[in-house]
């Protein structure tokens, strides 16, 4: 048989969004921005599939002046990552935190340095740390983590999660998480903060939607499943297509991919037609669990995160601007259609 060649680069569709940028986020920044004078430090939460990419910089600089922990979630589904840990940690020092929420360890951690922080801090009313970060990337899975893991008693949830962006809308009021000094725990206690999921208000390129979209953290839809699940198969294919034995010999088609998805999980329409939407949607849903590799999808080499830095130093667009610039982009794609 003759070797397989993955493809050597995707072609980004020109109708991909550029922003997702909502009224309730704009709303959710101008809030943090009213409370940071309350807030002594800040859980910066990045996905940790996407290093690069669910990092926000105007978030950042929302942000900005407080002390602050980069979270990196869902450590759990990138374990495949060669070096990825060891380059953020070189990158951000200690004060990078793998979370992930199905080790208690890594929740447990986390508060330790939240009591040692308020203990340091000594401050009466307790320490306030706000979570913050895109959208979908465990925020509030994170803060429910911390509750419990803080006072066991407490059974029901404090924040509602679920897998899609745009579950919290508003800032949350302030939860406990540790005890004060005189109920046995620290100074004045520790308190958590939620806030809603913010995106950027323009990403440069396609490619990083497209990788955000993957991970849930724009509206489901919006990016059509099957344009997803091609440039999955292009990773994939770069990364080893044994990944997807079980459906089919590697390949770069994703029609024939679809079809076989199809035909071996039963995503038929009448007559017995492959339905590739639904073959696109569950082979999205397997990689987000985790069943079609570990790998992070942000490159991490010298030069990818040298070119990240460098656009964090690029002035920020105004929400004025973002929009002008992606009227511009439509009105072109259209002249071009
Ligand atoms: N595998 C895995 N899934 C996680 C982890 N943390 C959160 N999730 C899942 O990620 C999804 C999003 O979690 P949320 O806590 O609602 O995310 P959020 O950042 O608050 O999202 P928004 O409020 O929409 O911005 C949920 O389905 C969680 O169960 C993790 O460490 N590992
Ligand atoms: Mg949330």
């Amino acid at each position: 048989m003759a070797r397989f060649l993955p493809r050597d680069s995707f072609g980004i569709p020109s109708s991909i969004p550029k922003t997702y940028f909502l009224g309730h986020h704009a709303a959710g920044a101008n809030k943090i921005k009213g409370l940071l004078s309350t807030i002594s430090l800040v859980l910066e939460c990045r996905d940790f599939r996407l290093p690069l990419s669910t990092h926000n910089p105007t978030l950042e600089r929302t942000v900005a002046g407080r002390e602050r922990l980069v979270v990196y979630t869902k450590s759990d589904l990138g374990t495949d990552s060669r070096g990825a840990r060891q380059t953020l940690r070189r990158l951000y020092g200690d004060r990078v935190v793998f979370w992930d929420k199905n080790r208690p360890a890594t929740t447990e951690a986390l508060l330790t340095r939240l009591k040692d922080t308020a203990r340091a801090q000594d401050s009466l009313t307790g320490l306030r740390a706000l979570v913050v970060g895109m959208p979908n990337v465990g925020k509030s899975t994170l803060l429910n983590a911390l509750r419990s893991a803080g006072s066991p008693g407490k059974k029901a949830k404090a924040a509602k999660t679920g897998d899609q962006a745009g579950v919290t809308r508003k800032v949350g009021t302030s939860v406990r998480v540790a005890e004060s000094e005189e109920k046995g725990g620290v100074a004045g206690g520790v308190f958590v903060l939620d806030t809603p999921g913010i995106f950027q208000p323009y990403v440069d390129d396609g490619e990083t939607m497209i990788k955000v979209a993957l991970a849930h953290g724009i509206k489901k839809g919006l990016i059509p499943d099957e344009v997803l699940a091609d440039y999955l198969l292009f990773r994939m294919n770069r990364w080893d297509p044994r990944l997807y034995a079980r459906y089919c010999e590697p390949t770069n088609d994703v029609n024939d991919f679809l079809t076989a998805v199809a035909a071996r999980d039963g995503k038929l329409k009448t007559g017995g037609l492959p339905n590739w939407q639904e073959a696109a949607a569950r082979i999205l849903s397997q990689w987000r669990d985790g069943r079609l590799g570990r790998y992070v999808l942000d490159e991490l080499h010298e030069e990818d995160i040298r070119a990240h830095e460098l656009l964090l130093q690029e002035p920020l667009l105004s929400m004025h601007q973002a929009k002008k610039l992606q009227k511009e982009e439509r009105r072109k794609e259209k002249s071009r259609s």
